[in-house]
């Protein structure tokens, strides 16, 4: 059974032309004009473009004593609900299990999702069992990033030893590094005091978290990459000094990657000064909200390719998990969702406004992800052979997001009131028509997992740093005796 896209147009992160397309068993197989197949859907007015990537989301994951509560049932509902059609989730070793066993937990957990997903894998700790699993889960399992938190101190941070080491071995193996970057140490020792001032409220959390942390740690994670002959994602940039440094290092020849969310492009600061103890904590995220300056250096980067990326790192708690933090920030789970809403968000404020044209927003949600993980053009792709994971996009279509009226399964959305004008008519996973005239009918356990090789030798970061191979020791005469 063949499904044709009909009287759309086509736009690519690089082409924008009139064209059907036609989609057989889950693949694109024709693009042209007067194509017919079996079913017809109508795009007239629409433009036909890849579907979403998210490339950063946390589904069912376990995180500050509980466990973040949309699935890969209700998250990638969401997902599909919005544009999405491919979701990039995090596998999170607890301390000492084997990168290898994690998996298998989420395995076991991602057979319920309705669309697509690959996995990063988290280095949460470092030892020789970390060194030799990363060999099997790059050349064996289909997993080339590997993610190193410089934040949580105490429970997920990485120190900049093992986070050298695991860069080192990216490189050999040919995989991706992802860096949360942010000051762990420097956090804590603000939480602390903070919190010995009374000030235990949720926007402490945005005061512990100052951009200058950011871009300290955003900064080292270039040089240490550098260092180690690697490129470098690094995830959630929220602010200018991140992006400089991320800006910077792309000029200076390094391959380095930046990924603002909808989120930090769109809700700014005020939001934690909010009287309303739950509004504020609901926005609990780290990194926080920033001001408009921040905000306009991320929209800047994105137009100017210095960022690449927008992704939600959806996290989602209900408003009960949000207050475990009651009397005290620091237990505050951080985490929003945004997965149903980062296109619908991203097309109104960035293309509705002028800031992205429509190709620019299928590179930073689709096409830009897909190349730097390697799972370009099988996705990302509006391409005879690429699977058909398309959205049907009718530019002229409204809503106001409402919690009320949301897939994803908690109590609330930081998006709450905003109006958006740019929705999907159809949403197609792999051909399954998941979104219909606006109607959400996805199929659980539709999605299928991405497997990514590694990286050529090509991917290699243009280094400026060589490492001495044979050191020279300088031999000296009339060395003074030693002691004091
Ligand atoms: N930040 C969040 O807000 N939630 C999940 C993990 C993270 O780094
Ligand atoms: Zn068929
Ligand atoms: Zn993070
Ligand atoms: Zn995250």
């Amino acid at each position: 059974m063949t499904t044709v896209i009909k009287g759309g147009t086509v736009v690519t992160a690089d082409l924008t032309y009139k064209a059907d397309v036609l989609v057989d068993g889950g693949k694109i197989i024709e693009i042209g004009e007067g194509l017919s197949g079996d079913t017809v859907l109508d795009a007239t007015g629409c433009y036909v473009m890849p579907g979403g990537i998210d490339p950063h989301t946390h589904l069912e994951m376990p995180f500050m004593g509980t466990y973040s509560s949309d699935d890969f049932e209700s998250g990638t509902r969401a997902a599909l609900s919005g544009g999405t059609t491919m979701v990039v989730d995090f596998v999170l070793p607890s301390p000492d299990q084997s990168l290898l066993q994690a998996m298998d937990m989420w395995h076991n957990k991602s057979g319920r999702a309705s669309c697509d997903y690959s996995y990063h894998m988290a280095i949460t700790w470092w030892g020789e069992q970390v060194f030799d699993d990363m060999k099997t889960v790059v050349q064996e399992k289909g997993i080339n990033s590997f993610k190193h938190f410089m934040a949580y101190k105490g429970a997920l941070m990485v120190n900049d030893d093992e986070m050298y080491a695991s860069f080192q071995r990216c490189a050999e193996l040919g995989a991706l590094p992802l860096v949360h970057a942010e000051n762990g140490d420097v956090v804590a020792e603000l939480q602390a005091k903070l919190m010995a001032a009374g000030n235990d409220g949720p926007e402490a959390h945005a005061y512990s978290r100052p951009p200058e942390v950011e871009g300290e740690a955003t900064n080292r994670a270039i040089m240490i990459a550098d260092m180690a002959g690697v490129p470098l994602y690094v995830v959630h940039t929220s602010c200018e000094e991140a992006h400089e440094a991320i800006r910077r290092a792309r000029q200076n020849g390094k391959r380095v990657y930046g990924e603002p969310l909808i989120q930090h492009l769109t809700l700014d600061e005020s939001e934690y000064a909010n009287p309303d103890w739950d509004h504020a904590a609901r926005r609990v995220m780290s990194p926080p909200f920033r001001n408009k300056k921040h905000q306009d250096s991320l929209w800047a980067g994105l137009a100017a390719g210095s960022l690449q990326v927008v992704a939600t790192d959806h996290c989602a708690f209900t408003t009960e998990q949000k207050r475990y933090g009651v009397g005290d920030f620091t237990k505050i789970p951080n985490g929003t969702g945004g997965l149903e809403d980062r296109l619908p968000m991203l097309w109104t404020h960035g293309v509705g406004t002028g800031r992205l044209t429509p190709n620019e927003f299928v590179a930073v949600t689709s096409t830009n992800i897909a190349k730097i993980l390697n799972c370009y053009p099988k996705k990302g792709a509006v391409l005879v052979g690429a699977d058909a994971d398309l959205i049907v996009w009718d530019p002229e279509a409204e809503k106001t997001i409402m919690a009320s009226k949301q897939v994803s399964a908690i109590d609330y959305n930081v998006f709450e009131g905003k109006k958006v004008k740019g929705l999907p008519r159809y949403t197609l996973t792999r051909g399954f028509v998941a979104v219909e005239d606006g109607t959400l009918k996805a199929q659980e356990g539709h999605g299928e997992f991405v497997k990514r090789e590694p990286f050529h030798a090509v991917n290699k970061a243009l280094s400026t740093w060589k490492e001495l191979t044979a050191p020279r020791k300088v031999e000296r005469s009339g060395i003074p005796a030693s002691g004091v």
